[in-house]
């Protein structure tokens, strides 16, 4: 069994954190825009848009990952969501991929500690119970697999999302 320690549910500006990596709700043009990616891009500084310019972009669903520059975490990893269409355009498999991929690259990068925003709720319109479902099922079978990363931070923003989150963990 997964320990239930390595999960946490806070209510914080993800820009604050000093983890190994924190992800952003990106777009697929990797280029900055308003919410939680205007936010990050604001804390660290040019050098982080300048970064994701040589990224190509990202396929919805998946991530990519740079430095934190002036951020206190030492990575970000930019994590494309899926826009909210109704629900039959494989909008919860795509919020899964962008996850799962997340995870894989901190993993990958010896991250021990990690922290999501409330990926595709905001802008993108995705129903904030069903994604924090997802959130909570992908980041829990993976931890059952995996030793890294050794502790996963559900940063929430709002207080819906905070209170959701708190109540599906039971914490
Ligand atoms: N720290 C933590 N969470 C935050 C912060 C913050 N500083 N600011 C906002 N949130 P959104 P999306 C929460 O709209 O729905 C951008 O323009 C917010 O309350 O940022 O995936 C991108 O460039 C919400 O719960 O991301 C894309 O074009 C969550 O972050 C598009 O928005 C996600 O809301 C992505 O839309």
């Amino acid at each position: 069994m997964m320990d239930a320690n390595r999960i946490e549910v806070i209510q914080a500006d993800i820009t604050r954190l000093q983890v190994d990596a924190i992800v952003n709700a990106a777009n697929r043009s990797l280029l900055g825009g308003g919410g939680v990616d205007g936010a990050i891009h604001r804390a660290a500084g040019p050098e982080l848009l300048e970064a994701t310019r040589k990224l190509n972009g990202c396929e919805t669903g998946s991530a990519k990952i740079t430095s934190g520059f002036r951020l206190p975490a030492k990575y970000v990893i930019h994590a494309v969501g899926p826009i909210w269409k109704g629900g039959d355009r494989n909008e919860p498999e795509l919020l899964k991929k962008a996850y799962m991929t997340s995870l894989e690259l901190a993993e990958k990068n010896n991250c021990k500690t990690i922290a999501f925003p409330n990926i595709s709720t905001g802008v993108y319109g995705f129903p904030k119970e069903k994604a924090a479902d997802i959130a909570i099922d992908t980041v829990k079978k993976f931890l059952e697999i995996h030793h890294l990363p050794e502790k996963v931070f559900f940063v929430c923003f709002d207080n819906e999302n905070y209170k959701l989150y708190r109540t599906i963990l039971n914490k």
